[in-house]
């Protein structure tokens, strides 16, 4: 049996799939044995029941009346050095470089070079904060000081190279999904409540952020339901929404839309989809489409980011260039109206989430990545 370890964990802990990622994985290196220590402002949302070999450690932050700002970053990096000499940590796994990368660099000054920095990038560390030059010397640091450095896609590799002029190297690890929670089930009832049984269902779930062009998914469906009975259910909150619920509104589609708001069952809400929308403008990986995959439902979305690297167009779904939403409604109206395509796309689905992007073997990648850093290979 390989050598366990002891590995602290730092992510955002409320909603989104960085945070997602960071605690399936810690709760899966929990159940091989690996003592897990989150280190956080607040639980992960995620982290679920109390388990065995799972262990939470609260920043608390101080709000001394001259601060303007409380020092979150600071207290962060203390706790981790604190963390990590009392229970011994051999890794520290950040998710984010900013501010957690830069938190680890600090907390590994305080504690010694035994203890030793993951760092994996998400996208928007990079896509947005690494083109503000008020961050990115910040950000060149901390990657380049980590042990080692692991990105969800090579598209964002790929940028993280170029905007940062970084040349260490990186590994690639995608994202996962647990097939004990995502996979195909029969959700009829459930299908009932949101369409008659000759509709089909168009589903978008994001945190509606201007990244994820909301306005183009409901363009999409506008030019869908002109050709085939049915209905678009909208999952997650965010900020564009007041927007989104305005323009339904505009195109009269109010009958045919629904909000379902943030979900936690993520996986039976996407079941009673026929197809995901995702046309982001970026998209470092795209979670959701992922899950969407591992219950065989197909996604129809941008050629942004790294979407291609898990979408293979016409095999898994398909894919245009961003903002071409009359291209997405015909390879909607397509798939919708083929039932054998549909079929046949719904079973590559399912083939290839679980040859390519399965929870066993991603996280094999990233222990052994732990191995080699702390020189155990
Ligand atoms: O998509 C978001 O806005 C949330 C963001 C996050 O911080 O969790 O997601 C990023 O990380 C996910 C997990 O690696 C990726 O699947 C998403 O593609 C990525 N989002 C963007 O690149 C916009």
């Amino acid at each position: 049996m390989s050598q366990l370890l002891k590995i602290g964990i730092t992510c955002y802990p409320t909603l989104g799939g960085s945070g997602v990622v960071a605690t399936e994985l810690g709760k899966l290196l929990a159940e091989k044995g690996h003592e897990v220590h989150f280190i956080s402002h607040s639980v992960p949302f995620r982290l679920g029941a109390f388990k065995k070999n799972i262990f939470y450690h609260e920043v608390e932050v101080n709000d001394y009346y001259v601060f303007r700002y409380p020092p979150y970053d600071l207290s962060l990096a203390n706790k981790m050095a604190q963390v990590a000499k009392r229970e011994k940590l051999d890794i520290l796994h950040v998710h984010y470089a900013v501010p957690h990368a830069v938190c680890a660099f600090l907390a590994k000054q305080m504690v010694g070079t035994d203890l030793k920095v993951v760092t994996t990038l998400h996208g928007t560390d990079i896509t947005v904060l690494a083109q503000d030059e008020s961050l990115k010397d910040l950000i060149r640091l901390a990657i380049n000081e980590s042990d080692a450095v692991t990105s969800v896609s090579e598209d964002l590799m790929r940028e993280t190279r170029e905007v940062l002029d970084i040349t260490r190297d990186i590994d690639l690890t995608y994202n996962f999904i647990d097939q004990r929670i995502y996979y195909p089930r029969s959700v009829e009832s459930l299908r009932s409540d949101f369409a008659f049984p000759h509709e089909k269902i168009l589903m978008h779930i994001s945190n509606f952020r201007p990244v994820k062009r909301v306005q183009d998914v409901v363009d999409i469906f506008a030019k869908v339901s002109e050709q085939v009975p049915s209905r678009l259910l909208f999952v997650g909150e965010g900020p564009e929404l007041p927007k989104i619920q305005w323009k339904i509104k505009e195109l009269g589609l109010e009958d045919k839309v629904q909000f379902l708001g943030k979900q936690d069952q993520i996986a039976q809400v996407i079941s009673t989809a026929d197809v995901l929308l995702l046309p982001s403008e970026k998209e470092s990986f795209g979670l959701v489409a992922l899950e969407a995959m591992a219950c065989g439902v197909p996604t129809i979305g941008s050629l942004a980011g790294g979407i291609p690297e898990l979408v293979t167009h016409g095999e898994t779904g398909f894919l245009a260039p961003i903002g071409d939403t009359q291209a997405m409604a015909d390879y909607a109206v397509h798939l919708l109206t083929d039932e054998s395509l549909a079929k046949k796309v719904s079973e590559a689905c399912l083939i290839r989430a679980k040859n390519e992007f399965s929870s066993a073997r991603i996280t094999e990648e990233y222990e052994q990545i732990y191995y080699r850093v702390l020189g155990l290979d």
